[in-house]
Protein backbone atom coordinates (compact mmCIF):
# COMPACT_ATOMS: atom_id res chain seq x y z
CA UNK A 1 0.00 0.00 0.00
CA UNK A 2 1.06 3.93 -0.60
CA UNK A 3 3.05 5.37 2.13
CA UNK A 4 3.91 9.37 2.59
CA UNK A 5 5.89 11.08 5.01
CA UNK A 6 4.27 13.25 7.98
CA UNK A 7 6.08 15.87 9.89
CA UNK A 8 4.94 17.84 12.20
CA UNK A 9 7.36 20.82 12.69
CA UNK A 10 8.69 22.79 15.55
CA UNK A 11 5.45 25.08 15.91
CA UNK A 12 3.00 22.11 15.69
CA UNK A 13 5.34 20.21 18.56
CA UNK A 14 5.45 23.69 20.80
CA UNK A 15 1.59 24.18 20.74
CA UNK A 16 0.49 20.92 21.67
CA UNK A 17 -0.70 19.81 18.29
CA UNK A 18 0.76 16.35 18.12
CA UNK A 19 -2.14 14.37 19.43
CA UNK A 20 -4.64 16.27 17.30
CA UNK A 21 -2.78 15.91 14.43
CA UNK A 22 -2.18 11.79 15.29
CA UNK A 23 -5.15 11.32 15.35
CA UNK A 24 -6.50 12.56 12.28
CA UNK A 25 -4.61 10.39 10.50
CA UNK A 26 -5.24 7.22 12.74
CA UNK A 27 -9.32 7.63 12.70
CA UNK A 28 -9.17 7.81 8.91
CA UNK A 29 -7.92 4.64 8.88
CA UNK A 30 -4.39 4.95 7.88
CA UNK A 31 -1.65 3.04 9.52
CA UNK A 32 1.29 4.22 11.47
CA UNK A 33 4.73 2.32 9.83
CA UNK A 34 7.21 5.08 11.83
CA UNK A 35 7.57 7.61 14.60
CA UNK A 36 10.49 9.50 15.50
CA UNK A 37 10.90 12.64 17.88
CA UNK A 38 13.79 14.66 17.10
CA UNK A 39 15.96 17.71 15.96
CA UNK A 40 17.28 17.85 12.95
CA UNK A 41 20.87 19.24 11.85
CA UNK A 42 21.01 21.98 9.51
CA UNK A 43 22.87 20.22 6.30
CA UNK A 44 19.63 17.24 7.32
CA UNK A 45 16.72 20.05 6.86
CA UNK A 46 18.76 21.37 3.79
CA UNK A 47 18.86 18.26 2.32
CA UNK A 48 15.26 17.49 2.85
CA UNK A 49 14.06 20.66 1.04
CA UNK A 50 17.03 20.55 -1.11
CA UNK A 51 14.29 21.29 -3.94
CA UNK A 52 12.99 24.86 -2.54
CA UNK A 53 16.93 25.78 -2.09
CA UNK A 54 16.39 28.66 -4.52
CA UNK A 55 14.15 29.84 -3.19
CA UNK A 56 14.10 33.28 -1.23
CA UNK A 57 12.55 32.07 2.06
CA UNK A 58 15.21 28.69 2.07
CA UNK A 59 17.33 30.00 5.09
CA UNK A 60 14.73 31.39 6.94
CA UNK A 61 12.60 27.90 6.32
CA UNK A 62 15.42 26.06 7.23
CA UNK A 63 16.15 27.92 10.48
CA UNK A 64 12.79 26.97 11.39
CA UNK A 65 12.55 23.65 10.66
CA UNK A 66 15.59 22.93 13.49
CA UNK A 67 14.39 25.19 15.73
CA UNK A 68 13.02 23.01 18.10
CA UNK A 69 12.09 18.82 18.05
CA UNK A 70 10.03 17.77 15.09
CA UNK A 71 7.92 14.33 15.06
CA UNK A 72 9.00 12.60 11.58
CA UNK A 73 5.95 9.50 10.57
CA UNK A 74 5.43 7.34 7.73
CA UNK A 75 1.89 6.64 7.42
CA UNK A 76 0.21 4.20 5.24
CA UNK A 77 -2.81 3.50 3.73
CA UNK A 78 -4.74 3.96 0.28
CA UNK A 79 -4.06 7.22 -1.83
CA UNK A 80 -2.54 8.54 1.69
CA UNK A 81 -0.41 10.91 -0.41
CA UNK A 82 -2.66 12.68 -1.71
CA UNK A 83 -5.76 12.21 0.70
CA UNK A 84 -3.03 13.41 3.34
CA UNK A 85 -2.23 16.68 1.75
CA UNK A 86 -5.98 17.12 1.67
CA UNK A 87 -6.11 16.72 5.42
CA UNK A 88 -3.57 18.94 5.52
CA UNK A 89 -4.60 21.82 3.98
CA UNK A 90 -3.59 24.43 1.25
CA UNK A 91 0.58 25.64 1.75
CA UNK A 92 -0.82 28.64 2.75
CA UNK A 93 -3.20 28.71 5.66
CA UNK A 94 -5.06 31.62 4.76
CA UNK A 95 -6.40 29.29 1.62
CA UNK A 96 -6.52 25.95 3.71
CA UNK A 97 -10.07 25.05 4.36
CA UNK A 98 -11.70 24.97 7.85
CA UNK A 99 -11.28 21.17 9.16
CA UNK A 100 -7.87 20.80 7.73
CA UNK A 101 -5.14 21.00 9.98
CA UNK A 102 -3.37 23.85 8.48
CA UNK A 103 -6.93 25.44 8.53
CA UNK A 104 -7.55 25.17 11.68
CA UNK A 105 -4.32 25.31 13.23
CA UNK A 106 -1.89 27.88 11.54
CA UNK A 107 -1.92 31.68 10.06
CA UNK A 108 1.18 31.84 8.55
CA UNK A 109 3.25 30.09 5.51
CA UNK A 110 6.10 30.21 7.41
CA UNK A 111 4.75 28.80 10.34
CA UNK A 112 1.84 25.93 9.07
CA UNK A 113 2.61 23.23 11.46
CA UNK A 114 3.04 20.48 9.16
CA UNK A 115 4.87 18.72 5.76
CA UNK A 116 2.97 16.26 3.93
CA UNK A 117 4.89 14.10 0.59
CA UNK A 118 3.39 16.24 -2.10
CA UNK A 119 4.12 12.87 -4.63
CA UNK A 120 4.39 9.07 -4.23
CA UNK A 121 7.87 9.32 -5.65
CA UNK A 122 8.46 11.94 -3.43
CA UNK A 123 7.69 9.89 -0.48
CA UNK A 124 9.57 7.48 -1.07
CA UNK A 125 12.51 9.49 -1.31
CA UNK A 126 11.60 11.39 2.11
CA UNK A 127 10.86 8.18 3.99
CA UNK A 128 14.42 6.61 2.96
CA UNK A 129 15.94 10.05 4.08
CA UNK A 130 14.19 10.01 7.54
CA UNK A 131 13.66 6.62 8.13
CA UNK A 132 16.59 4.43 6.45
CA UNK A 133 16.53 1.93 9.05
CA UNK A 134 13.69 0.63 7.85
CA UNK A 135 9.95 0.95 9.16
CA UNK A 136 8.19 -0.97 11.58
CA UNK A 137 6.11 -4.12 10.09
CA UNK A 138 2.47 -4.96 11.57
CA UNK A 139 -0.92 -4.96 10.25
CA UNK A 140 -3.80 -3.80 11.92
CA UNK A 141 -6.81 -6.28 12.84
CA UNK A 142 -8.84 -3.78 12.07
CA UNK A 143 -8.28 -3.45 8.25
CA UNK A 144 -11.05 -5.59 6.62
CA UNK A 145 -13.32 -2.95 8.77
CA UNK A 146 -11.40 -0.04 6.95
CA UNK A 147 -10.48 -1.76 3.28
CA UNK A 148 -12.64 -3.99 1.56
P1 LIG B 1 4.07 22.31 1.25
O1 LIG B 1 4.67 22.29 2.64
O2 LIG B 1 2.60 22.56 1.30
O3 LIG B 1 4.43 21.08 0.44
P2 LIG B 1 6.03 23.72 -0.35
O4 LIG B 1 6.68 22.39 -0.57
O5 LIG B 1 5.74 24.55 -1.53
O6 LIG B 1 4.68 23.58 0.49
O7 LIG B 1 6.94 24.61 0.62
C1 LIG B 1 7.56 24.00 1.71
C2 LIG B 1 7.42 24.90 2.91
O8 LIG B 1 8.11 26.13 2.67
C3 LIG B 1 5.99 25.33 3.23
O9 LIG B 1 5.28 24.38 3.97
C4 LIG B 1 6.22 26.59 4.00
C5 LIG B 1 7.45 27.19 3.34
N1 LIG B 1 7.07 28.22 2.39
C6 LIG B 1 6.49 28.03 1.17
N2 LIG B 1 6.29 29.20 0.56
C7 LIG B 1 6.74 30.15 1.41
C8 LIG B 1 6.82 31.57 1.38
N3 LIG B 1 6.37 32.27 0.34
N4 LIG B 1 7.35 32.21 2.46
C9 LIG B 1 7.81 31.51 3.52
N5 LIG B 1 7.77 30.19 3.61
C10 LIG B 1 7.25 29.51 2.58
MG1 LIG C 1 6.24 20.45 -0.26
Amino acid sequence: MEQTFIMIKPDGVQRGLIGDIISRFEKKGYYLKGMKFMNVEKSFAQQHYADLSAQPFFAKLVDYIISGPVVAMVWEGKDVVLTGRRIIGATRPWEAAPGTIRGDHAVEVSRNVIHGSDSVENGKKEIALWFPGGLAEWKSNLHPWIYE
